[in-house]
């Protein structure tokens, strides 16, 4: 299997209690390396950048404050299949429905606040890396 690289995110409601050690930990329990980290208050324009794609849904301007109400640390993931694993150790995306031992179901307040971000495609995985690391950040 490819050795791939994906993009993270540790969400506001995960730096806010203090999750962001048990939350790596899942990941490197699970095969992926943490090959590039950092903990930044995004700006509004950044959010709203960042989740562009989602600029129609009836959420976009709830889920922006939401992104720029505290932290967030900011990571790439490196391992095997890592797109795909990642987003299978983080669940679904309503931790009501996610499964059980998943990031969100342990972890997710709600549907919104869910702990965790993690690119759903290899191509968007790209895109996401560079928009917030360059490659000199990434250390494998
Ligand atoms: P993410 O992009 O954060 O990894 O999550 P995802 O793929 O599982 O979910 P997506 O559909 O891309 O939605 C992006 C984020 O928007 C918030 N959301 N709120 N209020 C709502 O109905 C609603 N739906 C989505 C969540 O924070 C979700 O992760
Ligand atoms: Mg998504």
């Amino acid at each position: 299997m490819a050795i791939e690289r994906t993009f993270s995110i540790l969400k506001p409601d995960a730096t806010r209690r203090n999750l962001t050690g048990a939350i790596n930990a899942v990941f490197e329990k699970n095969g992926l390396s943490i090959v590039a980290q950092k903990r930044v208050q995004l700006t509004q324009a950044q959010a709203e950048g960042f989740y562009a794609v989602h600029k129609e849904r009836s959420f976009f301007g709830e889920l922006v404050s939401f992104m720029i109400s505290g932290p967030v640390v900011l990571q790439v993931l490196q391992g095997e299949n890592a797109m795909a694993r990642n987003r299978e150790l983080m669940g679904a995306t309503d931790p009501k429905k996610a499964d059980a031992g998943t990031i969100r179901a342990e972890f997710a307040e709600s549907i919104e606040a869910n702990s965790v971000h993690g690119s759903d495609s290899l191509e968007n995985a790209k895109t996401e890396i560079s928009y917030f690391f360059a490659e000199t950040e990434i250390v494998a």
